[in-house]
């Protein structure tokens, strides 16, 4: 075998050591204590509301008095900028169909990591994923004037058999870096299709069909999806660029899109909690080590519990 593939394994084993001893005295609550544990954070968060309108519309957003994080999204906002300007062209894609994307930010600059942390988002991603989920998906998505809206669609769309499974296999947050309107070329969702099972296939869907409802709100608002609803964007008419970060999460016995088990340092598992090494899927029991099954194996992820 290529021996820098066999140090990346190495490195990889190293940090699931580390993490599996730290999960000693910092453990994650156990199939027995995941419901209760997510009901405790719910109810001392006063989020009540938001898991109302995650159940029946697939959707909520958090004002910014809400998530009250102070200088947080100016702070992504800079970061962005300076990781677009270390980028080369190739890697910003910025010239992509639907504006310009930045992926992959998270072992980019500590905030992101500041950002996954934030309670509330936290919290609400919990409730849908379990106390196991994982990211998925950092991306900035930064949208001049008139490129081209994505389609009506789901975030489970092509990844899962249909029919999807009423329990949220995927799910997205979006951080507002600037203000969401109609003219400025906002998200827009389908309220309550999460509970259809599929994605918008035989009915393609206008952004100006009724069942569609914008999402204005102010910079510094975070909306949270179950990955069954059906969204998408409207035509930006005005000058100017909208900016989001995406943050789009996985259960646990899912494979995450971008390979953060390789990418995070022991540095940034350091300075964080372990739910933090968790998210970066360094809790999961896969793949196994060249020796074979090694390190937090024990420790099920696909427990039988949706809150594990
Ligand atoms: O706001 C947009 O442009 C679309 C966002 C989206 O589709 C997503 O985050 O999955």
């Amino acid at each position: 075998m290529n021996e820098s593939l066999k140090e990346v394994l190495r490195d990889f084993e190293a940090k699931q050591a580390y993490v599996a001893e730290r999960m000693k005295s910092e453990p994650l609550p156990n199939r027995h204590q995941a419901a209760d544990a997510v009901r405790e954070e719910i109810a001392a968060l006063g989020l009540d509301r938001h898991v109302v309108a995650l159940e029946t519309n697939g959707y909520t957003v958090l004002t910014p008095e809400e998530v009250g994080c102070g200088d947080l999204v100016q702070r992504v906002n800079e970061a962005i900028d300076r990781v677009g300007t270390r980028r080369s062209p190739q890697d910003a894609d910025l010239a992509g169909a639907y504006g310009g994307f930045l992926f992959h930010l998270v072992p980019e600059d500590p905030v992101f990591e500041e950002v996954l942390l934030q309670r509330k988002p936290l919290a609400l991603l919990t409730y849908l994923l379990g106390h196991h989920l994982k990211l998925n998906q950092s991306t900035a998505l930064l949208k001049p004037k008139a490129v081209r809206s994505p389609p009506i669609h789901a975030d489970a769309q092509g990844k899962f058999p249909l029919p999807w499974p009423e329990t949220a296999q995927v799910a997205n947050v979006n951080w507002l870096l600037s203000d969401y309107t109609r003219e400025g070329g906002c998200l827009c969702v389908v309220p309550r299709s999460h509970r259809m099972g599929n994605p918008p296939l035989h009915t393609p869907l206008e952004c100006d069909d009724p069942s569609v409802v914008p999402i204005e709100a102010p910079a510094g608002s975070v909306v949270v999806w179950h990955g069954g609803l059906w969204h998408g964007a409207l035509p930006r008419t005005i000058d100017g660029v909208r900016r989001t970060l995406i943050l789009y999460y996985c259960r646990a016995h899912l494979e995450a899109q971008e390979p953060y088990k390789f990418t995070t340092t022991m540095e940034m598992l350091e300075r964080n909690p372990v739910r933090f090494a968790a998210m970066m899927g360094l809790t999961d029991p896969v793949p196994w080590s060249l020796r074979g099954p090694v390190g937090p194996v024990a420790a099920s992820v696909s427990g039988i519990d949706p809150f594990e």
